[in-house]
């Protein structure tokens, strides 16, 4: 039997990496995989079950995605590419590029090719399903990220997005006594910002003294700037705005510039999504109005996509919705914590690592 550290040593890492390798552990990949946390799950010790034989061969695993440009998307792939690497898995990435048509050309493709799964990162239900469907019908492993699949074959990864909603929306609450102007950061259309959507929708009815005045988004190549440009409108319109619920971390760093181009950083905070490090340096800055975030580490959440694609196809059991829970991270705990980036911000919230999600047992973990 071929086993996960021989084929990791052999395969995927050459002998650079062989000789690199110490108590038979698999070390950690190299490369493009540089900016995914150092100790991630599947680079710790011990390997027990054999490695199945069609990952000696190589598996190709196509990634689909709808967006790539922006902190999350950019950490998720790194996080991916890392566990491919870890898996002896190739990685045929494509990107919409927030062309949903594009996308689903893209996995009209992936089918064509007979790729051995597939993983849908984003997406428009209407425009990726039919594709889905197709996939599904030709017996190829589907793995389906922040969008509704339209289908019980496909397994569904979730940061729980209504979790997501609820943790900001706490600390908002907390910090506003329940009551004052809101503006709302929203774009539909996108699941997990609709999913985020009906729990503010909920929020705002059990809470009838917060009054959001203004609605505002957009999602694009910039969406930062795009929204800070929008914010700074929506601001000087409403004057007596206290919060600003932005649940999506392009849209929080946008309010954010909105917020300190016009000075109100005393009078508005900021309830966001996401982290990462650049994130981290935002909300940590003097007087920064970002106060908290709901997030997942990102890396974490595409090294489950590849895992979880790799044990459909070796053809084991995998759960037909795997979540990734997200935690609450506070301006207070990041200054008091000293944290300057995600590296040590997943040291000090260790739940962010879930190598238990998807485990795969031939490979290492921790
Ligand atoms: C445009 S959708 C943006 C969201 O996708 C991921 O789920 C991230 O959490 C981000 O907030």
């Amino acid at each position: 039997m071929i086993h996960a550290r021989v084929l990791g040593a052999v395969l995927v890492l050459g002998a650079l990496a062989l000789a690199g390798c110490s108590q038979g552990t698999i070390a950690p990949a190299a490369s493009s995989a540089a900016a995914a946390p150092s100790t991630a799950p599947s680079e710790t010790a011990g390997t027990t079950a054999p490695v199945p034989p069609k990952f000696a061969g190589g598996v190709t695993v196509a990634l689909v995605r709808q967006l790539s440009s922006g902190d999350y998307f950019e950490q998720w792939l790194a996080g991916a590419q890392a566990e491919a690497k870890v898996l002896n898995v190739k990685l045929e990435l494509s990107s919409g590029d927030g062309n949903n048509d594009k996308q689903a050309l893209n996995l009209e493709q992936a089918v064509q090719r007979k790729a051995d799964a597939i993983i849908v990162d984003h997406g428009f239900a209407d425009t990726v399903q039919p594709a889905i469907k197709k996939a599904v019908a030709a017996g190829i492993p589907l793995v389906a990220f922040d969008v509704e699949p339209g289908t019980p074959e496909a397994v569904l990864i979730t940061q729980d997005n209504h979790k997501i909603a609820e943790q900001g929306l706490a600390q908002l609450k907390a910090d506003t006594g329940g009551s004052g102007e809101v503006v709302y950061v929203y774009v539909a259309g996108f699941a997990p910002l609709d999913q985020r959507n009906e729990t503010w929708t909920q929020f705002k009815k059990d809470n009838p003294g917060i009054k959001q005045v203004a609605q505002i988004g957009v999602v694009n190549s910039s969406t930062a700037s795009a929204v800070a440009d929008q914010a700074k409108a929506a601001l000087q319109a409403n004057p007596g705005v206290k919060a600003i619920f932005a649940p999506y971390d392009e849209f929080a760093k946008g309010a954010a510039l909105a917020v300190k181009e016009l000075g109100l950083q005393d009078k508005i905070k900021i309830y966001g999504a996401d982290v990462s490090t650049a994130d981290i340096g935002v909300m940590t800055e003097p007087n920064s109005p970002w106060a908290a975030t709901s997030a997942t580490d990102p890396s974490n959440v595409g090294r489950v996509a590849v895992r979880a694609a790799a044990l459909l196809v070796a053809g084991e059991k995998v759960e037909r919705t795997l979540t990734v829970p997200p935690a609450l991270i506070t301006q207070k705990q990041l200054r008091d914590g000293g944290i300057t980036g995600i590296e040590q911000l997943i040291r000090a919230v260790p739940g962010l690592r879930t190598p238990e999600v998807a485990k795969v047992p031939w490979a290492a973990s921790s």
